[in-house]
């Protein structure tokens, strides 16, 4: 639903985007054809670095998400991407001016839709800033978005998120930072990427799949929702998947349950590693079965 309501909105301050002119659900509409030449010309310098480095470290199904939009040289035109996307598993992407509240995000994403910010990052910023930008969301989070399996995630994460109440969203919140953000991904050819964070960060790509710093752990769904996160620094732990699916079967549990049960547990600190955990090594192949 895109008419605006009569409710004025709350007023956003402190976040870059232009909130002036939203529809109910907070989106705007995004016009291919406003970006100025410098802003294509950002888009153009990340989209060739960030699609060099994804080719080597960027799981399959995402380079395969990415062929199939056929994401150019030009700032995309969301409504078309749409199109693509929506025949392939019924995801739409939808403008907005930058961060959104949680439960609107949330209900987005239960309704099949992603939110992609409007605006692009400066060419100061081309390698850090704070806020999601448009790079960030579409060339980080689309591409998944055309695989059947992360599709159905990503939508029951959505509606998992509008059940969730505010004493327990933070839980659900790393569940969403350590695979969709943060991700990793053990492949036969060894560990490869697939969180929006690490693949529109060259930084991060090279570090997350590349350094020793940080803790590698098997993709466990009360490990991840018990493992606090920091924002603005490169992580000190990663979780691991051997399949997408696992992904979505956390999906499908009983939550108040699982936060009932989370509730007694101490937060793990990120970068901690527990007794007896064992720790993915670098070469990130499988395990012998
Ligand atoms: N809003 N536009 C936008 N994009 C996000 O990724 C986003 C958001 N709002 C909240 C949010 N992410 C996180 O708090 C999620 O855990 C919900
Ligand atoms: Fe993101």
């Amino acid at each position: 639903m895109n008419q605006r309501d009569s409710s004025p909105l709350p007023p956003v301050t402190g976040l870059r985007g232009d909130y002036s002119r939203m529809a109910s659900d907070w989106t705007v509409p995004q016009d291919p054809r406003a970006y100025s030449s410098e802003e294509q010309d950002i888009w153009r310098t990340l989209l060739r670095r960030q699609s060099r480095l994804a080719r080597q470290h960027a799981c399959a199904q995402f380079l395969t998400g990415l062929a199939q939009l056929d994401i150019d040289e030009r700032i995309p035109d969301f409504a078309r991407a749409s199109d693509v996307l929506a025949r392939r598993t019924g995801w739409r992407v939808v403008g907005v001016p930058g961060l959104i509240p949680d439960d609107m995000f949330y209900a987005h994403l239960a309704n099949r839709r992603f939110p992609v910010t409007v605006w692009i990052r400066r060419r100061d910023e081309l390698d850090y800033l704070v806020e999601p930008d448009l790079f960030h969301d579409f060339f980080g989070h689309v591409p998944l978005l055309a695989d059947p399996v992360f599709a159905d995630y990503m939508q029951a994460y959505g509606q998992r998120g509008v059940e969730a109440g505010a004493a327990n969203v933070h839980r659900l919140a790393r569940l969403y930072w350590y695979s969709v953000e943060f991700g990793l991904f053990r492949s036969d050819a060894g560990l490869k990427v697939f969180g929006a964070g690490i693949i529109s960060s060259a930084k991060e790509t090279l570090y997350a799949i590349g350094s020793p710093v940080p803790a590698r752990i098997a993709f466990d769904a009360r490990r991840v929702m018990r493992t606090a996160y920091e924002i603005d620094k490169l992580q000190r732990t990663y979780f691991v998947l051997d399949d997408f699916r696992q992904l979505f079967e956390a999906t499908q549990v009983d939550f108040p349950s699982l936060y009932a049960e989370l509730a007694q547990q101490p937060e793990i600190p990120t970068g901690a590693v527990l007794p007896g955990e064992r720790l993915i090594p670098l070469a990130g192949l499988r395990q012998a079965a």
